[in-house]
């Protein structure tokens, strides 16, 4: 059997970082080809293996790295987020779009084993039902980046469908590191948050103390996404994303969790553009398909989750 090698494209943001840090945990450092636009970031540095910058739209360019690294499968996680896609709505929808569709073309031509792609509970809008939002529901995504994800899934779909592609996708909620910053999104704040509670021991949210959003711990993401991967291809029986959850929680809550380790930790609300986002999203979500498909499972709740970004922050 052919070895797998794994090019993540947009490798140096929140998630990318993480993710290929794990994945060469798992396979080895030289199977696992890390890229982004940018400048490799720092945790990469130490040596952990490849790196190329790569534009994820320069086709020409992707397509090559492809050859000369006998690629087989692809994590594209180069994207604009949610608050970033509303300042640039156009250049959004090319990055988020264009990388896709090519990236799903090149793994037909090549015959790539596997492909990832994110998707994001943006997908959902203000008609979607907001607590316990199903897996299959009313989809009226409000942002630009909400609805590239949406066609981004239906494209996935289709490449499914059509080509047999393998490719597999989550619906990631706001997602909380430390190894990483986050890269422009509504969620941002719940991790602004601790960086600021151990700088100032106070935090001005761009939401306001009652916003509740589905949000995941880094660790869990990460897990889930290489467990999502990893699945024998009869469990993957949804080509559109999968719902996945861990908690919910608002700012006043998080706030809370923190006092409970610095007690004149104090936080106030001035709630910008990203409220109107925040508040198309749903609350909390229900990932039961995840759960019984390939036995998805969270293991970090607020508190759990608190605990372990100050340890790892104050550090
Ligand atoms: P991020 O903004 O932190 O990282 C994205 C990376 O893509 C950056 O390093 C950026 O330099 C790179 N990039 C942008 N344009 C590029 C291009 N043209 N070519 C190559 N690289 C490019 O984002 P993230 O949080 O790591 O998100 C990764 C994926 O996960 C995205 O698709 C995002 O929509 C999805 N997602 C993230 C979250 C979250 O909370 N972090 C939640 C839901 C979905
Ligand atoms: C964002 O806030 O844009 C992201 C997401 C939930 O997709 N964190």
């Amino acid at each position: 059997m052919k070895q797998e090698k794994i090019l993540i494209m947009g490798a140096c943001g929140q998630i990318g970082v993480e993710l290929t840090l794990a994945l060469r945990q798992q396979y080895s450092n030289a199977q696992v080809i890390a890229s982004d636009l940018r400048d490799e970031a720092h945790p990469l540095l130490e040596g952990s293996g490849p790196y190329y910058k790569l534009d994820a739209t320069d086709i020409k360019a992707v397509a090559e790295l492809v050859q000369k690294e006998s690629i087989t499968q692809i994590y594209l996680l180069a994207a604009l987020l949610s608050a970033t896609g509303e300042k640039m709505p156009m250049k959004a929808w090319e990055i988020n779009m264009n990388s896709l569709l090519q990236v799903l073309e090149l793994g037909v031509e090549q015959k790539l084993t596997k492909i990832y792609w994110p998707s994001s509970i943006a997908v959902f809008g203000t008609t979607t039902p907001k607590n316990d939002t199903p897996q299959k529901t009313i989809v009226e995504p409000t942002t630009v980046y909400g609805i590239s994800k949406y066609a981004g899934e239906l494209w996935c779909q289709y490449y499914h469908r059509r080509w047999g592609l393998d490719v597999r996708s989550l619906r990631y909620p706001g997602l909380i590191s430390w190894k990483s910053a986050p890269g422009g999104g509504t969620t941002d704040y719940a991790v602004e948050i601790y960086h600021e509670a151990l700088k100032h021991k106070a935090y001005t949210s761009f939401l306001s103390e009652n916003t509740y959003l589905p949000m995941m711990y880094m660790d869990d993401a990460i897990r889930g996404t290489i467990e999502l991967m990893e699945a024998p291809e009869d469990q993957i029986r949804s080509r559109m994303a999968y719902n996945l959850s861990a908690m919910s929680f608002s700012p006043k809550e998080i706030a809370a969790a923190i006092q409970k380790h610095i007690p004149d930790f104090s936080i106030s609300y001035a709630p910008d553009f990203r409220q109107a986002i925040a508040d198309s999203w749903p609350s909390s979500i229900d990932d039961s398909a995840a759960r019984s498909d390939w036995h998805w499972k969270h293991e970090f709740d607020l508190d759990k989750m608190t605990a372990d970004m100050l340890k790892n922050l104050e550090k």
